[in-house]
């Protein structure tokens, strides 16, 4: 008899800007390699497509360009790459995603957009299994070595950013926002090896556990 072999589990990692996110996304692959299990890192914005360049000239402010444009350019540079998500999950291999669509509702309504607007064109995406969602004060952020020179990068922001995502926790946790899969919040003001403890205690049960066909998300 063939060995019927699980999908992958599709883990996403969300948080501010020096919230460890990066490391901590390298840490669970690393040990989740190590464990035997199919895992690839991937990362949005993929800076590496044309619309990733685009965005990347934006971050880095070489160009300007309206609210709502660039916010459907970093929908669009998920939805570039939905084809690559949905046959590797088929294919087993797990996927640990730095940061997604609650990234892109995050940034763009703290400066203003509506929520719901940003919300709509990443509905039908397909929906991460897991959310870890790592939480830190913007004050300890800036701690960490303060802010880089990107777009965003100041604490000012972060607050408003920390507030949306809480906005999303709330509907989430409280299944306001059906399909987008289980939210995890994890306190990522601690230290590195406390915080990558805990991403594993609810990462790695997931890995062998997925049944279920990949969700849409929010529908
Ligand atoms: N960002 C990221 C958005 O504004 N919308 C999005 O949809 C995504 C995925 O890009 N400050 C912002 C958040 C970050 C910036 O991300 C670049 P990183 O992880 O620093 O490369």
């Amino acid at each position: 008899m063939t060995e019927v072999k699980h999908r992958g589990a599709f883990i996403v990692v969300e948080g501010l800007d020096r919230s460890g996110k990066t490391t901590q996304c390298a840490i669970l692959h690393e040990r989740l390699v190590e464990s035997g299990v199919d895992a690839q890192l991937m990362k949005f914005p993929d800076r590496t497509t044309v619309i990733g360049q685009m965005i990347d000239s934006y971050l880095k402010s070489q160009s300007d360009m309206d609210d709502h444009l660039i916010h459907l350019l970093f929908s669009a540079n998920r939805w570039e790459l939905v084809s690559s998500i949905e046959r590797q999950l088929r294919e087993g291999t797990s996927i640990v995603c730095d940061r997604y669509a609650f990234s892109g509702i995050a940034f763009s309504a703290s400066k203003g957009l509506p929520y719901a607007w940003c919300r709509s064109p990443d509905i039908d995406l397909p929906a991460p299994d897991m959310t870890i969602f790592l939480d830190i004060s913007p004050e300890k952020a800036k701690e960490r070595g303060g802010y880089g020179e990107e777009r965003y990068e100041k604490e000012e922001m972060q607050n408003k950013v920390r507030q949306v995502f809480r906005r999303i926790e709330a509907e989430m946790q409280g299944q306001r926002l059906q399909s987008g899969g289980q939210w995890v919040t994890i306190d990522a003001g601690r230290d590195r090896e406390t915080v990558s403890a805990d991403v594993w205690r609810h990462a790695q049960p997931l890995v062998t556990s997925v049944e279920h066909p990949i969700r849409k998300l929010w529908t």
